[in-house]
């Protein structure tokens, strides 16, 4: 209907967390979104902004132009991909690199972000256990076990991006996840092949667009 626009995505977002894939998803797509910002300690399960979206209490949490709540990285990427067209960041089905791109997507979600999931506040799943450290020593063991599968990572990726020359929305998860502990030198030194593609989208203009919105004045400044 002439004159009738619909509604933009609602992105609800912390700075610096895993809704700026979503932000980068939507900026490189040019699709008009707008955000609501969630204090980092209003996160988690008795999140006040995401508890009728999302039962985790986690960002991303989008609320698409139909009124429908989507969550789950791997789910907004997938779906920007699918509704925008000749926004070829997931390699479609058929292509040379799809089976290599499901792999390692699900395998991002699935194993290396719950590290975060349980390390980041490990009393949540442990109690206040200051007696035997059990917080501490979780937040340590789900630490080490993360620079592992980066190890792991690291010796399955291509260059010069995740899948060799096709880029994609791995490359993005890669970008954000560097930042994130053990952190960028650890990457330098120990997954160069991670910390260069990294590196790589620090130039690209809505990546640092994002690291602007995100306050990340480390990368805004190179
Ligand atoms: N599987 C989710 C993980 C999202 C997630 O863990 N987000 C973090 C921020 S980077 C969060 O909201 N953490 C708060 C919590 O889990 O309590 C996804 O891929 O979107």
């Amino acid at each position: 209907m002439k004159g009738k626009r619909s509604k933009p995505y609602k992105l609800y977002a912390t700075n610096g967390c895993g809704s700026m894939i979503a932000e980068i998803a939507f900026g490189m797509a040019k699709v008009p979104f707008e955000i609501v910002d969630v204090p980092w300690e209003d996160t988690g399960w008795k999140s006040k902004a995401l508890k009728k979206l999302n039962p985790l209490g986690q960002v991303p949490s989008l609320v698409l132009p139909t009124g429908d709540v989507m969550t789950e990285t791997a789910a907004i990427v997938m779906h920007v991909a699918d509704t925008v067209s000749g926004f070829d960041w997931v390699p479609p089905a058929g292509h040379p690199s799809r089976a290599a791109y499901l792999r390692w997507q699900i395998f991002l979600v699935s194993a290396v972000y719950p590290t975060f999931t349980y390390g980041d506040v490990p009393e949540r799943w442990v109690g206040e256990d200051h007696e035997h450290g059990a917080g501490k020593l979780l937040r340590v063991s789900t630490h080490e076990h993360r620079k592992a599968l980066w190890q792991f990572v690291e010796k399955h990726i291509d260059s010069p991006w995740f899948l060799g020359d096709t880029f994609s929305a791995l490359d993005v998860y890669i970008w954000a996840m560097t930042l994130w502990r053990p952190g960028r030198d650890w990457f330098k030194a120990e997954c160069p092949k991670l910390h260069k593609i990294a590196m790589r989208l620090d130039g690209h203009p809505v990546v640092k667009k994002v690291a602007a919105r995100n306050k990340l004045y480390s990368i805004t400044a190179t």
